[in-house]
């Protein structure tokens, strides 16, 4: 144990604590743990004595030091986690792993006031609606944050769903999201979302194939009729939107492509996908069928998808795709024709396409498979510039020989899934099958270590880990299922961030961090002086989403109420600890338009506004504008009030929507309306 003690002492410089710490009874650090007991008692028992208390190993102690971020001090990096199927991101900071912000996406949520009122956030919402019908949950997968010369900027994070094949831009001035924008002609997605170096584009594939742009076709004809495809969604960085306009997909075969990634510097223009199910199985285990998973296994290789996507992009221009639902397709037969699309084969039910820092090579796991592939892009390119073919696809795809276009194989052991790197060489991949962190030279190919962890690891992430810039330094296994690391919750576990340290000699696991809220896949950690966040909008009555002054943003001293016919309109301010107004008079029927100011730009002076029986909730940080509007169908007395403690008389922060009934109707309901005898019921 001396070693190690020893080492991390020189790290962090605190002589006494870590050599005490580092030392058992009786060894060098007696001295040392001396001088940890405080002298006259004040802060408790000394360390040594802590640790004995709470049964603490050098290990767990290491750790702990290596992770406690003091109060009033920050941590180094951000993560921003998928958070599965609560349709939300999760914000947390490394090395602490305190969990910071749930950013609300593509479900409500009332503590941003998104979907609870507020206008611009229904608008949002309401754009990712699909056939009509109102979606308002999704399954976040891979979030991806805008990037300049292949590496983070810090200014824009693009989160896919998977269930719906959307996918939503979040600003990282407010952490808010600003667009969410269905897919046109998929039912769901996996590859997404994967942004290309100077996020020209943000890619999102297919992962289950149906008839594209959403029509009816048997699912016998499932090979002739349905496929997968690849979009490419342009995104205007000026606006901080999707360009729709210039947005673009590739049809692809109907293998349900997988996981993607883009390519950078050498490889910058290409795109990989990998697929299982080049069976084309498709279930129907009670109608004689094999059922889908069995089906899908079938083969030995699967296909890695290399697009060209700079090639595809001047297709697309040059007005050779066609529309499907009023979306441009490039066809799969003008994708063989104009050389854009290639397949390598990949060892079975591939998973995982990770493009190495240089841009050199792709790596690819195996779920079946022991080994990790790693795939030479020059190799590749070769190939594919000699029209070098193995062989075509049934759909007329050209094949390059799985042989030729590898640089070698790592054998890894049992369900290698995603891979990151280090900013010295290596690689680390996760092993769901095993529970283990793979770390492995990428100069050699050769396995350098593997560290358990709890349990069934999916994804992996690391610092810049999948940037041209790799900081090193940290790795997160993001676990599914902690089935016995925390407190019991009932039967649905939290899953398990476990934070483990690269940069000694061999890994160490310092921090487990449950997350309740979804099932995480992937996250991306950024060095958090990329983030520049903003802490009030300015100029007071700023709407978010435009991030200009909103047309009803109310003035100080301007505060009113206008009654048009049976509309009215609420100009309406906050300031600490008032409404103005705090006394609203409506009639029964009456539509409301509230529109509300925050005027303070102090940036610890948000206000709220929550109001009875309307289910309204609104977030109203400093400057920021909020509308909402609202039918007062329902005669009564609400009372609204602010709904965060902004101040000594924060709970004084009140008013009263007054909404008389109309002639002739006496109380809230008609007299012996159902709302009416149940509620005296209860009395
Ligand atoms: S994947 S199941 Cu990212 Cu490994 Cu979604
Ligand atoms: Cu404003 Cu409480």
């Amino acid at each position: 144990m001396g070693t190690m003690g020893t080492r991390i002492v020189s790290g962090i410089g605190a002589f006494g604590l870590a050599a005490a710490l580092a030392c058992g009874p009786g060894g060098e650090g007696g001295q040392a743990q001396q001088a940890l007991r405080p002298a006259s008692g004040g802060a408790g028992a000394g360390v040594a004595e802590l640790m004995a208390a709470r049964g603490l190993t050098d290990a767990d102690v290491t750790a702990a030091l290596k992770t406690y971020v003091p109060s009033g001090k920050h941590d180094d990096y951000y993560i921003f986690s998928s958070g599965g199927q609560s349709g939300q991101v999760v914000v947390l900071g490394i090395p602490s792993m305190r969990i910071l912000k749930y950013i609300a996406v593509f479900t409500p949520e009332p503590w941003q006031g998104w979907g609870f009122g507020d206008r611009g956030s229904h608008e949002v919402l309401a754009n990712g609606d699909r056939h009509g019908h109102e979606i308002r949950w999704g399954d976040t997968h891979h979030p991806n944050l805008s990037e300049t010369n292949g590496d983070y900027d810090g200014k824009y994070l693009f989160i896919g769903d998977k269930a719906n094949a959307r996918m939503a831009v979040i600003d990282l001035e407010d952490f808010a999201t600003k667009q969410i924008v269905p897919n046109p002609i998929l039912e769901s997605d996996h590859g997404a979302a994967f942004v290309t170096p100077n996020t020209e584009y943000v890619i999102e594939s297919s992962q289950y194939p149906v008839p594209l742009g959403g029509e009816f076709a048997p699912i016998e004809s499932y090979a002739e009729t349905y496929r997968g495809a690849a979009t490419l969604w342009k995104f205007d960085r000026e606006r901080g939107r999707i360009d729709v306009e210039r947005s673009f997909a590739i049809e692809l075969p109907p293998y349900m492509q997988d996981l993607a990634d883009a390519g950078k510097l050498v490889s910058d223009g290409y795109a990989f996908i990998n697929s299982f199910n080049t069976e084309k199985a498709f279930g129907g285990n009670l109608e004689g069928r094999p059922p889908l998973e069995s089906g899908a296994s079938q083969n030995d290789m699967d296909y890695l998808h290399v697009i060209d996507w700079k090639k595809a992009e001047q297709v697309f221009q040059a007005g050779k795709a066609e529309q499907i639902r009023g979306f441009p397709v490039i066809s799969l037969e003008t994708a063989v024709a104009e050389g854009l699309l290639h397949f390598v084969p990949e060892p079975k039910s591939p998973h995982g396409a990770d493009v190495t820092p240089d841009g050199k090579f792709i790596v690819v796991g195996g779920k079946l498979d022991t080994h990790a592939t790693v795939y030479s892009f020059e190799k590749i390119k070769g190939l594919i510039d000699a029209k070098d073919y193995a062989g075509k696809d049934p759909y007329g795809v050209p094949i390059l020989d799985f042989a030729k276009a590898i640089q070698g194989q790592v054998e890894l052991g049992l369900g290698p899934l995603h891979t990151v790197f280090d900013d010295q060489g290596n690689a680390y991949t996760s092993m769901f099958v095993e529970s283990k962190v793979a770390k492995w030279s990428l100069r050699d190919l050769k396995l350098i270590e593997k560290a358990p962890v709890h349990y069934n690891i999916g994804h992996i992430a690391a610092a810049h880990g999948d940037t041209v810039n790799p900081r090193g330094k940290w790795v997160v296994a993001m676990n599914k299922w902690a089935i016995d690391r925390f407190l019991d919750v009932g039967p649905l576990l939290p899953q398990n961030f476990q934070l483990v340290d690269v940069s000694g000699p061999a890994m160490q696991v310092v921090y487990d961090a449950p997350i309740p809220l979804g099932e995480p896949h992937y996250t991306q950690i950024i060095s958090a002086d990329l983030i520049d966040a903003i802490d009030h909008y300015d100029p007071v009555g700023t709407d978010p989403l435009t991030g200009e002054l909103d047309p009803h943003a109310t003035e100080g001293g301007k505060e009113r109420i206008e009654r048009q016919g049976n509309e009215v309109h609420v100009y309406m301010t906050q300031v600490r600890s008032h409404f103005t107004p705090d006394t609203i008079r409506v009639k029964q029927g009456d539509t409301v338009h509230l529109y509300l100011t925050n005027l303070e730009q102090a940036r610890d002076a948000t206000h709220g506004f929550g109001i009875s029986s309307y289910n309204v909730s609104l977030s109203v940080e400093p400057g920021k504008q909020s509308n909402a509007t609202f039918v007062a169908d329902r005669a009564g007395v609400f009372p609204f009030y602010c709904l965060e403690f902004c101040s000594a008389l924060h709970l004084e922060m009140a008013g009263y929507l007054l909404v008389e009934p109309r002639e002739g109707q006496a109380g809230g309901e008609a007299p012996g309306s159902r709302a009416g005898a149940a509620r005296h019921a209860a009395r």
